[in-house]
């Protein structure tokens, strides 16, 4: 493993475990549809975990950011497939993660700012101390193809603790395709939001769930107390590409060290919120500690984290 490296997709490797024990769907009351009422959406994500949204963002850039994926994942692939594909829940390697999307096309910078999200990442997360900004977590798109299997269901929590009383992230899945259970939509398991304790992600525990199927262009909205994963892709002809992202207090670690990672020059125009999101702060709230060793170029875009919006 090179110095500076992440663990590698070989040291992710695991032993196949059946499962041993089979969580059945344990939910009452009706599933979440898509819906265009944010106040309906709030509802949904506090009762069953999970809402989808339509129309809120961006409507008329959906066919440009799956324009945008189909070029730039083929041309990741004609220099080394292994920048698209290393993701090891695929076997065979078959669905396709992007990352660096700012870099790629502004739309993806325009996608971040978008007030309805930022409505929602506040009614999931809650006050910051001192109103200091939430920080993008990641941001990575999905496309899942004819023979791409299913991701584990698991939830996108960075720890491994029953006992998390409230959730550390907003997430949300920007459908660019209409997903159904054919082509691969998420599976959900509604309710789990609330199974906290009872969690087991080791293998040994399979859970029952069912597809998030909404409309192209809408937004499925969860937190990382939800069980969830990318539904196996099991149509002969029909792909389904998504946005990942989502966003965390400013006291978690985001995925995604943006700063060092993105091209200057794509946030050099961005606005004070973009930058406080991706974390272009030098400095917390309540404590100065300036980047010294950052470029100067670097050094000249950071902002101050009160949240502007
Ligand atoms: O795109 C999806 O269906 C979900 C992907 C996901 O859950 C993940 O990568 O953590
Ligand atoms: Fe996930």
């Amino acid at each position: 493993m090179a110095v500076g490296n992440t663990i590698s997709l070989d040291d992710y490797k695991t032993e196949k475990i059946e499962p041993a024990v089979v969580v059945p769907l344990d939910f009452d009351g009706p599933l979440p549809q898509p819906t265009a009422d944010i106040e309906t959406t709030k509802a949904d994500v506090d009762r069953a975990g999970y809402a989808i949204l339509t129309g809120a963002i961006l409507p008329d850039k959906v066919e440009l950011a799956r324009q945008v994926l189909v070029s730039e994942i083929a041309r990741e692939e004609a220099e080394d497939v292994s920048r698209v594909s290393n993701f090891f829940v695929d076997p065979d390697a078959k669905n396709r993660r992007l990352d660096r999307l700012p870099d790629r096309h502004p739309v993806f910078l325009e996608l971040l700012e978008q007030p309805a999200l930022l409505e929602m990442v506040k009614h999931i997360l809650g006050p910051t101390v001192l109103n200091e900004s939430y920080l993008v977590q990641s941001l990575d798109a999905n496309v899942t193809r004819p023979g791409s299997a299913a991701q584990f269901i698991h939830l996108d929590a960075a720890r491994d603790t029953h006992d998390q009383a409230v959730p550390y992230q907003a997430r949300f899945i920007w459908c660019l395709d209409p997903f159904d259970e054919e082509n691969g939509a998420t599976r959900v398991v509604p309710g789990s939001h609330r199974w906290n304790d009872r969690i087991d992600m080791s293998g040994a525990t399979f859970y029952e769930s069912v597809p998030a199927v909404a409309p192209a262009g809408s937004l499925i909205i969860y937190s990382d107390m939800l069980l969830h994963g990318t539904g196996a892709n099991i149509s002969t002809n029909r792909q389904r590409a998504s946005i990942n992202f989502g966003y965390c207090p400013p006291w978690c670690r985001p995925l995604v060290n943006f700063p060092l990672v993105l091209d200057p020059r794509t946030v050099e125009g961005a606005s004070r919120m973009l930058r406080q999101v991706l974390g272009y702060s030098s400095v917390v709230n309540g404590f100065d500690s300036p980047w010294q060793s950052a470029s100067e170029k670097l050094r000249s875009m950071t902002v101050t984290p009160t949240l502007d919006y």
